[in-house]
């Protein structure tokens, strides 16, 4: 007959090995716990995962800076992030097309390219090189140019001398001086005090950022330029990838393409309502010439560098996939 006591410790103990059995899924990333994005995670990705993972996120950029999570991820200090095709393109150019402003039509079009052929070998090298798995698509929204001064603009020529906030790499920095303006590096924890000081002149985000972020307290107006329907691709580390089940790997896969379905629907209905909402927090709504936008940012990305990275006839690809 087992001692209470030694059965109580054997229970105890095996409780404690699935305990430690379950993997714990780290993400950082740079947004808020409010964004749709951490809402979609919190509420619908950890919840579908419990049984064989925590899922543990830390919003805000507490863990890691922007920018820092793809690397972190590779080293094994972390193993999910909300990344971009601007942060992978610092370790693969290629990966700047899905970057580039006005080729993307709009979210059903970016989860129509994730999910195409033309993806694969992008998704492969990520994961052989950086041990970093493209896990699914989230939409971050159509970006607006968002700035703290009252000039009408119309088109980039009207953007010369502005010194406008973009995120801290390349491709982001070619993406601001394509749309005619000066590009600052800020990162995005900084973002809001840099406009509230005018360190810069505006930022370019879409209107649920400008909203979630509170930017709206610290700018003036909107430019509908639409210039970037922007993306993030929710990322996982190889190695806590390949230490799940063929069963919880199905699991967790259809946990994250659902979180984000989520999140994008949220989103988007987000977007629609707040160019009334925006204005109602004061800020002026313009309408400039898209036409000039789309041509010169269209026209600077195919003479860059970036698209000589670009594999044949991936543009081509790209536009077939719009409905
Ligand atoms: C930003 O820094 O402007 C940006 O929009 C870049 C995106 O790739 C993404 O990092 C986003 O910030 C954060 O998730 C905060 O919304």
């Amino acid at each position: 007959m087992m001692g209470a006591a030694f059965a109580a410790a054997l229970t105890s103990v095996s409780a404690a090995s699935i305990a430690q059995d379950k993997l714990n899924l780290r993400l950082s990333s740079v947004n808020s716990a409010t964004d749709q994005r951490a809402v979609a995670l919190d509420t619908k990705f950890g919840p579908a995962i419990a049984d064989f993972a925590t899922f543990e996120p830390h919003w805000g950029g507490t863990l890691f800076k922007q920018g820092t999570e793809l690397e972190a991820i590779s080293r094994g200090n972390l193993e999910m992030s909300i990344s971009s095709a601007q942060e992978l393109a610092n370790f693969y150019p290629e990966f700047s097309v899905f970057s580039a402003g006005y080729l993307h039509r709009d979210a059903a079009h970016q989860v129509a390219v994730f999910n195409d052929p033309l993806m694969q070998p992008f998704k492969d090298k990520v994961e052989a090189e950086l041990g970093v798995k493209l896990l699914s698509i989230m939409y971050l929204g159509r970006r607006q140019v968002n700035l703290n001064s009252d000039k009408e603009i119309k088109t980039p020529a009207d953007m010369a001398g502005f010194k406008l906030r973009m995120p801290p790499s390349d491709a982001w920095q070619f993406l601001g001086k394509a749309l005619g303006a000066n590009p600052v590096p800020v990162p995005f924890a900084e973002l809001y005090t840099a406009l509230q000081t005018g360190a810069v002149d505006g930022q370019d985000n879409p209107l649920p950022t400008v909203m979630d972020a509170k930017f709206y307290e610290v700018t003036k107006q909107i430019v509908l330029t639409s210039h970037l329907v922007d993306l993030n691709y929710l990322t996982i580390s190889k190695k806590a990838w390949d230490s799940l089940s063929p069963e919880n790997q199905a699991k967790l896969q259809k946990a994250a393409d659902e979180a984000c379905e989520f999140g994008r629907q949220n989103q988007l209905a987000k977007e629609a309502e707040l160019v009334e909402g925006l204005k109602a927090k004061g800020l002026k709504i313009y309408e400039p010439d898209l036409a000039a936008f789309r041509d010169t940012v269209q026209k600077a990305y195919l003479g860059s560098d970036f698209s000589k990275a670009w594999p044949e006839g991936i543009v081509d690809k790209i536009n077939a996939l719009a409905k």
